[in-house]
């Protein structure tokens, strides 16, 4: 039996600016546009092995060594479908090549950190998926083009197809032709920003991504004024901010967007919570940290979940180490609310 097979690792990203909220589901094209950080390879990352033969009959999934069915999962039908339709394009143009498109699909994936627990599990899984599959298919996509098959497997994972600082310009047309991610600079341009993430639970989300971004978009008065009045210049800023690598204006910008991105959770009916007493406290310390003498040294963001990623400079790292340690004496101990420190150089 003949057999190809291709593994790849993907990283997650972290949203500085986030994305909360779909115009059109189907195609996962969103109603804002974002802008994040793709962490190290060496950290938080998802590993897929894809194989194809021939004599596999069906496409299959293992997710972390379970077998998930494919055909229930409509965005991971649509990603397949996707890439063998581009692969038989290529083979009907070109009567020599292998008829790779008609062999069975095999997938293993899993992560090296906890999955759906707000640490941007689907945003590593989905680039890796798309980017693994597109090797071993040999489809000559730019990494603009992988980033529209990664969105239609998950919002966020467009962003994780590139690395560094990364954009995701939320487009206007109905068919999300240019709904893409863009670097916006690569991944050695700040080596001096690193980022620190604590794992506050590890515990699946109460609410998903999914389903919390829409009902925000459909109740949230807010969210209407951050999507018109915030998010366009709040883009410009972040950009601005990153291409002069300015920490406290970078810092600032971070923490107003999570703040915001909370507020309009909170603003969601029935409401949103995904920060627990945990998160504000860590908020509380990285603000009364920035509130002395020497400015601005970390900025705090969370996701869609407790856990808190605090960008700082490197030579702010090893005191904010000590700091939180010292506040969250008990959080090593305890089974719900553990601390883990990954620190991340860039490059
Ligand atoms: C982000 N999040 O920009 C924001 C911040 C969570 C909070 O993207 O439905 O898992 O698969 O497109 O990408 C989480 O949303 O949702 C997310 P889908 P996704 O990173």
């Amino acid at each position: 039996m003949t057999i190809r097979q291709v593994t790849c690792t993907a990283p997650v990203n972290i949203a500085v600016v986030k994305y909360w909220g779909k115009r059109d589901s189907d195609l996962i094209l969103p109603t804002n546009s974002s802008l994040s950080v793709t962490l190290s390879q060496d950290d938080l990352h998802s590993r897929t092995t894809i194989s194809i033969a021939s004599q596999f009959t069906s496409d299959r999934m293992w997710l972390n060594g379970i077998e998930c069915p494919i055909p229930t999962n409509q965005r991971l039908v649509n990603c397949l479908a996707g890439a063998r339709q581009q692969r038989q394009d290529m083979e009907s143009r070109n009567p020599r090549l292998p008829k790779w498109s008609t062999w069975g699909i095999h997938i293993a994936s899993e992560n090296n950190f906890p999955t759906a627990a707000g640490l941007a599990s689907s945003a590593s899984g989905y680039a890796c998926l798309v980017f693994t599959l597109a090797q071993v298919l040999e489809l000559p996509l730019t990494p603009s083009e992988l980033s529209r098959y990664a969105r239609l497997g998950s919002g966020s994972a467009c962003r994780s197809i590139m690395g560094g600082f990364v954009g995701w310009e939320m487009g206007q047309r109905a068919d999300g032709a240019d709904s893409l991610a863009y670097q916006v600079a690569p991944e050695t341009h700040w080596p001096d920003l690193e980022a620190l993430i604590l794992v506050v639970s590890d515990a699946k989300k109460g609410t998903s991504s999914t389903s919390g971004m829409q009902t925000t978009v459909n109740t949230s008065d807010l969210t209407q004024h951050r999507f018109a009045n915030v998010v366009p210049e709040r883009m410009r800023q972040m950009e601005a901010a990153i291409q002069a690598k300015d920490f406290p204006t970078f810092a600032e910008l971070t923490m107003r967007d999570s703040n915001q991105f909370h507020a309009t959770c909170l603003d969601t009916y029935p409401p949103i919570f995904y920060m627990n007493d945990t998160s504000r406290a860590v908020v509380n310390v990285i603000t009364a940290i920035n509130r002395l003498d020497a400015g601005i040294q970390a900025a705090y963001t969370f996701d869609a979940g407790p856990n808190a990623v605090i960008y700082a400079p490197k030579a702010h790292m090893p005191r904010l180490l000590l700091l939180m340690a010292y506040f969250f004496p008990g959080a090593a101990s305890s089974a719900d609310q553990t601390f883990e420190y990954f620190t991340n150089p860039y490059n």
